[in-house]
């Protein structure tokens, strides 16, 4: 047994409000419309050069592919760079160093007259939180998922990025580390040692591959892994979603989770995060064990 990887949908272009709602939101089902951002200025005009012009000389935090150190707070930045000093080494040779969450609105704002989010297709668009992310050659994103639980549109740019995603049902066979949103870091998503982490064996996801100006819907609370194949970069855009039960459950994972699970890492270290990593591999072949998901 391995994984079970389908592909996404695809359509081209466009979908109806109807056809979006009734087939992705509804059931939260991901979809890549390809080729979406041609509309928008950003299609052309985000080239390196553009935008190491408008984003300038800023020094920006860098992360890599390393295993968190648990001593660290979650999303600790390996190094800091001058952003036209990053861009120059990502088009130059792989690196696996990435930019995370880079706050376009603060650092940038000028991108934000070069492409509109999708609100033809939902509501609830958290336009005062637009983030971008980079990569080199190679860079991965570790598999989580989005601890405010919204519905990310992410549009890709430069170059090709491949994406695996997981439905939440999936979480625990996937080793999810209590009180966080992200999973065991110490297998590697693309060849597995399935030996040793038995209860990823049957999960079943799904798989694309971005190209220039395609774009992404993840409904809330899908587990993403990406890399970037070829240097290249993102724009993820945020919706909120309208229920309140999950509205609740983004207040407790942003105001309470968070903040207990930063607290009891400062204060245990590497024994609470043993701790948590020995409970997610419990938990991991529990659920494996009793055929769940069913
Ligand atoms: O594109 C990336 O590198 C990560 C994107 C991501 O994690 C997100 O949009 O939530």
């Amino acid at each position: 047994m391995s994984f079970k990887l389908s592909q996404i949908d695809q359509v081209q272009n466009q979908i109806s409000t109807q056809d979006f709602t009734e087939y992705y939101l509804k059931p939260g089902k991901p979809l890549v419309i390809k080729q979406y951002a041609k509309r928008f200025p950003a299609y052309t005009l985000w080239t390196p050069e553009y935008l190491k012009q408008t984003i300038g000389d800023q020094v920006v935090p860098l992360f890599d592919s390393s295993k968190a150190d648990p001593s660290k707070p979650i999303n600790a930045p390996a190094t800091k760079m001058r952003f036209p000093d990053y861009l120059d080494l990502m088009l130059r040779e792989p690196t696996d160093l990435r930019m995370f969450t880079f706050d376009i609105r603060d650092k940038a704002p000028i991108l934000m007259k070069d492409y509109d989010s999708p609100k033809e297709l939902v509501g609830g668009f958290l336009d005062k939180f637009p983030n971008m992310f980079f990569g080199g050659a190679g860079a991965i994103t570790f598999l989580h998922y989005d601890i405010d639980l919204a519905q990310i549109f992410q549009m890709h740019f430069h170059g090709r990025k491949h994406i695996i995603l997981f439905e939440p049902k999936w979480s625990r066979r996937l080793y999810k580390i209590p009180f966080t949103t992200y999973a065991l870091e110490d297998y590697d998503l693309e060849n597995p040692d399935f030996q040793r982490f038995p209860a990823l064996n049957g999960v079943e996801g799904l798989e694309t591959i971005l190209d220039h100006g395609d774009m992404l819907y993840m409904p809330k609370a899908y587990w993403h892994w990406m890399k970037y194949i070829d240097s290249g970069y993102s724009l993820s855009m945020r919706a909120w979603d309208p229920s309140l039960l999950t509205n609740m459950h983004s207040l407790y994972n942003l105001f309470i989770q968070r903040n207990l699970d930063s607290f009891l890492k400062k204060t245990f270290k590497a024994k609470y995060q043993n701790a948590k990593e020995n409970l997610a591999i419990k938990n991991a072949e529990k659920a494996f064990a009793n055929g769940i998901p069913a």
